[in-house]
């Protein structure tokens, strides 16, 4: 006989003399048909976004080797599917950063909010939002591997693709506003007939993030209509490339939020129940939810310092901000270790740091997360650094960059979401998986992998080595000094762990998508809510300030928008009245 998947935790051994709150549990729905549509679309969008990591992710160990001085690019086999490097790497972010988050955050935070609030909502409107999303995908999926959009992932003009890829992205992004008008509807349809009630914890950060999002997206959504299908359609005969990479930060730094915020939801409301511990503030997690909303946005011209026609006072000002908004991630850090603690103090943990034994390091879904947050830390430092003024030009451009970015989007967002599909997919399904074993080896050698490749890929990128090279292509004496040999040495192990990793990792997954329906779902894997230290209270009108002040998103969303247009109207203001179109450019 098979194992549950999902251990329980243990009951607290706890010292506290008041009676605990009651966990909180999703509301059952009665409606058995909508339940199993609901959850079907839901997997749909899981199952989707887990197929384009795979993809996405067997291209990886290429670019590591790359990096580790190892060209496999020409190796007849490669050839016959990936015309060059950058093509390689263009599916390998697009799939990876684009595809993979917005497929998989999609599902989650429709799925989590509707389930939270017990709410029925129009499963044909949810349907053909997923159908659009993929229709999206698949146009530019065409482009891609017929490699007519090899483009990187930020697809910068006058690098020019063909017009079927801008227009697939723009409907892949575009559906996921119609998932924000779902879930913010679904949420104020609620307000109004609970007045008074404060809105549940894993609702709140759903929809604060959803709302983040729709400020976010405005950027991308502009660039690709405004300019870049036009001008790909022939319609307009040049672009300036300052003005869309402008938009496309606008997006492209509060999109990190949008990937790891689905991922402090889990971290904050379900984690510490695998841990038999609880939520450490329900009313300081909302806040961090104000403040991501706020001010994630007006931050982009961190990724622009070394662009000219923007001044130095707004870069001044939006690197300010961007330190501004590391301070919701610290308090998150020192929150849910706090949550950490108390389950593993629970559990009987002794000593200053000693308690950390008596975690469940056992558990996949677990460990995953866990891991997935010390990663962050590393990822989050490194974030620091990148975003001051005077390292950037130390940083910029070099292997540092996506040294960064694989310990933030691909651990702390991509492990987390690899944990969560391991009791996800048995509540949606009632399948288990096929091995426990096979599963932490997966998670536990993703973590290693991507530390190693973090630390090899910061290595080299202090030593010079550019992002985006085919160095391993290349003769040039620099990128084949002694000093580089042990960091692409590093790197190129990296590559061989990951791989390890994503095969037990897929394996697990895989064949636990293609076994057969054991358990009841609701049952055997239900949603894994924590109880909270502090709670918020369910009435507005007895709830502390905290609670008060952050419940009326709406307003609070009003405010981003009025944010972001006071930190980039005059940026852009400027760049439209100092235009300088130029025609496209294709590199194949
Ligand atoms: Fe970044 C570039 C600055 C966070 C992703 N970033 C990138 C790129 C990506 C990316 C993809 O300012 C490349 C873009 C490109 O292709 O050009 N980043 C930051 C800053 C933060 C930050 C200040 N980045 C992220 C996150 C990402 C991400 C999150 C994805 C998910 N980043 C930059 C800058 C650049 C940049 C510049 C441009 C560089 C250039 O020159 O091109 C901050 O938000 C980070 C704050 C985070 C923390 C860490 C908190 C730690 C936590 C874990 C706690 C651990 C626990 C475990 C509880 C302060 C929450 C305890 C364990 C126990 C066992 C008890
Ligand atoms: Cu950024």
């Amino acid at each position: 006989m098979t194992t549950s998947p999902v251990p329980s935790p243990p009951r607290r051994a706890t010292s506290v003399a008041a009676p605990l709150p009651r966990v909180q549990q999703a509301p059952a729905i009665q409606d058995t048909a909508y339940l199993a549509s609901l959850k079907k679309v839901t997997q749909y969008y899981i199952v989707t976004a887990f197929l384009a990591l795979f993809v996405g992710v067997m291209i990886g160990p290429l670019q590591a080797l790359n990096y580790a001085g190892i060209n496999l690019y020409d190796n007849p086999i490669v050839k016959a599917l990936l015309k060059s490097y950058y093509q390689g790497l263009s599916l390998h972010g697009v799939l990876n950063a684009l595809v993979f988050t917005q497929f998989f955050i999609s599902g989650w935070m429709l799925y989590l909010p509707v389930r939270d609030l017990g709410a029925r909502i129009n499963m044909k409107f949810a349907w053909f939002t997923y159908v659009l999303m993929t229709a999206g995908l698949l146009m530019a999926a065409v482009s891609l591997l017929s490699n007519r959009a090899t483009l990187l992932y930020t697809f910068y003009p006058p690098m020019e693709g063909d017009a079927l890829f801008y227009i697939g992205a723009a409907i892949m992004v575009g559906s996921s506003l119609l998932v924000v008008g779902q879930v913010v509807s679904t949420w104020w349809n609620w307000k109004r007939a609970n007045p008074g009630r404060v809105t549940p914890l894993v609702t709140f950060m759903s929809v604060a993030t959803w709302m983040m999002w729709a400020v976010a997206s405005l950027g991308i959504v502009t660039e690709v209509v405004v300019l870049l299908i036009p001008w790909s359609l022939g319609i307009t005969q040049g672009v300036d490339p300052l003005l869309s990479k402008t938009l496309f930060w606008w997006t492209g730094h509060a999109i990190v939020y949008f990937w790891v915020l689905p991922a402090y939801i889990s971290w904050y409301a379900f984690v510490p129940h695998h841990a038999g511990g609880r939520t450490a503030s329900e009313p300081l997690t909302r806040l961090v939810f104000v403040l991501f909303l706020l001010n994630s946005t007006p931050v982009g011209i961190h990724h622009q310092y070394a662009d000219p026609n923007i001044s130095n006072l707004w870069k001044t000002i939006h690197m300010f901000l961007t330190f501004l908004i590391a301070i919701p991630s610290l308090l998150t850090a020192f929150s849910v270790a706090a949550s950490l603690e108390d389950a593993a103090r629970a559990r009987g943990g002794r000593g200053l740091v000693g308690w950390v034994r008596k975690l469940p390091w056992g558990n996949p879904v677990f460990s995953a997360q866990v891991l997935a947050m010390i990663s962050f830390i590393p990822g989050g430092a490194g974030g620091i650094v990148n975003a001051s003024s005077s390292f950037s030009p130390v940083v910029h451009n070099t292997a540092w960059i996506p040294g960064h970015f694989h310990i933030t989007v691909a651990t702390a967002t991509a492990l987390t979401f690899m944990g969560i599909s391991l009791w996800l997919i048995p509540h949606l399904t009632g399948k288990r998986l096929p091995s426990v074993k096979i599963a932490s080896f997966g998670v536990w050698s993703w973590f290693f992998g991507m530390m190693l490749f973090a630390l090899g890929m910061h290595w080299e990128g202090l030593l010079g080595v550019t992002r985006r090279a085919q160095v391993s292509a290349t003769a040039q004496d620099i990128y084949h000094t002694a000093q580089l040999a042990l960091p692409q040495a590093i790197t190129g192990i990296s590559g061989v762990v990951l791989l390890a990793s994503a095969v037990a990792y897929f394996y697990v997954l895989f064949g636990m998508l293609l076994s057969r329906r054991i358990d009841d779902g609701e049952a055997a894997a239900p949603i894994p809510y924590s109880e909270a230290i502090s709670p918020a209270g369910e009435q507005l009108a007895t709830a502390s300030p905290i609670v008060r002040a952050t419940e009326p998103l709406l307003a609070l969303w009003v405010m981003a928008l009025l944010l972001v247009l006071l930190m980039y109207g005059p940026v852009i203001g400027k760049l439209l009245s100092n235009m300088q179109p130029v025609p496209g450019w294709r590199l194949y």
